[in-house]
């Protein structure tokens, strides 16, 4: 080979290499999960958050993966975990679980703890504890270990026809809505996550969504 067709080769190569550091970067930057803001409300004080657990996300670069999505101030469900609400507030949020059920490792974490009064609603129905061995399971639950907060989302029954199977599921698919209010304190990040092992496919379910954030865990960021 001449010493110009050396030369050329080392170029292409430089330049293939260059290309694939930019497209993973950009790749990366693509599909970092945005950060969407707590809406206010008609009662001062209390601001909301809106989101959705989809059994399939159906967009992005893990269509099948399990995870959640919170509606924007023009309400547009955005595939993300990472949500921004006001530090001394309180939070009111509300849930439409579309995904079926299973156990949790643990029982404890039936019980709901951490939110005002220490009560979820389950369509509409209050409860300070979801047996995660009865009917549908649970499907997914909101943690945050820094806050003491568990609040545990019962599953839908997966066989109905209802039944949706990509997200962004849509209010006339098969649902649970669950409501809980919490209180935020000092500004910071806060790290959550779903406690269900529900990484299907993965090593006792927690590799994959669970430990990808924008799918079973992200952070609240607590702002003055
Ligand atoms: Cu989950």
């Amino acid at each position: 080979m001449s010493k110009g067709a050396r030369a050329a080769l080392v170029v292409v190569g430089f330049a293939i290499a260059l290309a694939l550091v930019v497209y993973g970067v950009v790749g990366w930057l693509l599909h970092k999960p945005p950060t969407i803001s707590a809406q206010p409300s008609s009662t001062p004080g209390v601001v909301n958050v809106t989101m959705q657990v989809d059994g399939s996300v159906g967009t992005g670069p893990h269509p099948s993966w399990v995870g959640y999505r919170v509606q924007n101030a023009s309400g547009k469900w955005v595939r993300t975990t990472v949500i921004q609400l006001p530090a001394h507030s309180e939070v009111h949020f509300t849930v439409y679980q579309y995904d079926s059920g299973s156990g949790f490792r643990n029982p404890v974490w039936d019980q709901v703890a951490g939110t005002v009064g220490g009560v979820a609603y389950l369509n509409g129905k209050s409860a300070t504890y979801f047996n995660d061995q009865v009917g549908n399971g649970i499907g997914h639950s909101f943690n945050v270990p820094a806050l003491g907060i568990n609040v545990p989302f019962a599953g839908v029954n997966g066989n109905a026809s209802n039944f949706c199977n990509a997200g962004p599921c849509t209010m006339s698919q098969l649902h649970n809505t669950i409501t809980f209010d919490i209180k935020t304190g000092n500004p910071g990040t806060y790290r959550w996550q779903c406690f269900v092992p529900c990484g299907l496919g993965f090593l006792n379910g927690n590799g994959g969504p669970m430990t990808t954030v924008g799918y079973m865990g992200g952070f609240l960021k607590v702002v003055a």
